[in-house]
């Protein structure tokens, strides 16, 4: 991508209503642009982090045997009068009339039309396990939008729904997402501590918060140290195997958020210098509810002895665009963002010195179209900014490589090649370009 075909709108100034860093960078670097409470436009290179983050949590849920589906944004309003709900929900709910003054909602999460979906497809336990899920918008006309993206009123969310005809089979479809989230969370970079959590609106009793730690974040945590060091699982996991033993790894040790805390607990079955108080962003979440819509609604199915059993059920969300915000949080520097290369806009930035000497845009094109044709993902800033004004550009929206040519390089055939991760810069041959980066970014992407 040509750099001045693409749009960057980046700001020099710090946005003053931005408090925290991931909010100010996104706005800096280009990414997002406010349209009104808690509401954002994705802007070319803020959509290509989102994209890529949603690309890696619809492989890990693909891999965990969820099937992917799409649900509109809109729902009838009747739909949560049967289970309860639209009088439940409250100010968060979005509520709309049509033109014949039908009751329609803005969807904030979706139980509701999933079950009504399954009750109309599925008759016999015989037809079960099923997972299905979308990635969606959703809106939550939340008190206190905040953070940018971290807490919108629109965010895009990825929620997978579990149907299963008894509690134990239920207890492997939580099980799987569980592996399936550690796995996600760790291909983009970041670590993930499962937490027993409130289910607030959604309901249910078993539930368990994906908390990536960070001062900025909004929930405050309590756990065993020992969880920070914990793999995730790799990559030859089974989901058709016993998955138990990963689950009673990770919940072993004390994990919870403020809303199920327990301070004598955690004191007695955590060592003093273990303790970690900590604050958290939540990227994901996780429920069991059992029959909770499924009898309400009616969703049942056939069981083994013949007789009608209402689903039981589970619904598991990640929190795709607030994942961007977290991802800044835990990556960034003075200078701008460090994205991973599993997540980052574009692999490399190139950067002419001096567009218009032919023998720069020689070497540019050169190794721009080699770059491209082995696959990695370039930016291109052939724009007449002068130098500094590009470096800064380049360290602001934080692509994990750069290459630097000029004319004075190239005189002695050398080219810079910079790391964002560490500012570690090598110079090589022109020839020798190409091949290393595909290298490098091949090997940065390769996940276990
Ligand atoms: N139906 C369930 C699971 S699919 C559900 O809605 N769960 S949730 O309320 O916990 O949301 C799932 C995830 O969406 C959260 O873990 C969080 O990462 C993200 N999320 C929730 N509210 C917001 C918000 N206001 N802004 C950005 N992300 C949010």
């Amino acid at each position: 991508m040509r750099l001045s075909r693409f749009y960057l709108p980046v700001l020099k100034e710090t946005p003053s209503d931005a408090q925290i860093v991931s909010h100010q960078l996104m706005l800096r670097a280009g990414m997002v642009r406010q349209q009104g409470a808690g509401i954002y436009a994705w802007l070319p290179l803020g959509f290509r982090v989102l994209k890529k983050i949603e690309q890696i949590v619809r492989e890990e849920q693909d891999r965990a045997g969820a099937v992917e589906m799409l649900m509109p944004t809109i729902q009838p309003a009747d739909l949560w009068r049967e289970s309860g709900r639209y009088d439940a929900y409250g100010k968060e709910m979005l509520r709309i009339k049509d033109r014949a003054d039908r009751e329609m909602l803005f969807g904030p999460t979706n139980e509701e039309m999933i079950t009504e979906i399954f009750r109309a497809g599925v008759r016999s336990y015989k037809d079960l396990p099923k997972m299905l899920y979308h990635i969606q918008w959703k809106f939550r006309d939340e008190i206190r939008p905040r953070f940018g993206v971290m807490r919108g009123r629109e965010f895009l969310m990825k929620d997978t729904y579990s149907f299963d005809v008894d509690e134990a089979a239920a207890r492997r479809s939580y099980n799987k997402m569980f592996v399936a989230y550690l796995r996600t969370f760790a291909r983009m970079g970041l670590r993930s501590i499962p937490m027993r959590a409130d289910t607030g609106p959604i309901g249910g009793d078993l539930s368990h918060e994906f908390i990536v730690l960070a001062d900025t974040g909004e929930s405050a945590v309590f756990c065993d140290r020992g969880l920070i060091d914990m793999e995730s699982p790799g990559k030859d996991v089974d989901f058709e195997g016993d998955l138990q033993p990963i689950i009673d790894q990770f919940t072993s040790l004390y994990a919870a958020t403020e809303e199920k805390h327990d301070a004598a607990e955690f004191e007695t079955s955590v060592a003093t210098g273990d303790r970690l108080e900590a604050r958290g962003i939540e990227v994901g979440h996780i429920f069991f509810f059992g029959d909770k819509y499924s009898t309400a609604m009616k969703a049942l199915v056939a069981g083994p002895e013949g007789k009608d059993v209402p689903v039981q059920m589970g619904s598991y969300g990640v929190g795709v665009s607030r994942l961007t915000g977290a991802l800044i949080e835990a990556y960034h520097d003075d200078a701008g963002c460090k994205w991973p290369m599993a997540v980052a806009p574009f692999h490399v930035g190139l950067i002419s010195l001096r567009p218009g000497d032919a023998a720069t845009d020689k070497a540019c094109a050169a190794i721009y179209d080699g770059l491209e044709a082995a696959g990695v993902e370039v930016l291109y800033d052939e724009t007449r900014a002068r130098p500094g004004e590009k470096f800064a550009r380049m360290d602001l929206i934080g692509l994990p490589y750069q290459v630097v040519i000029g004319p004075r390089g190239l005189e002695n055939d050398e080219i810079e090649v910079k790391r964002r991760a560490d500012g570690e810069r090598q110079t090589m041959q022109a020839e020798k370009v190409v091949e290393h980066i595909a290298a490098v970014v091949k090997a940065e992407l390769r996940y276990s």
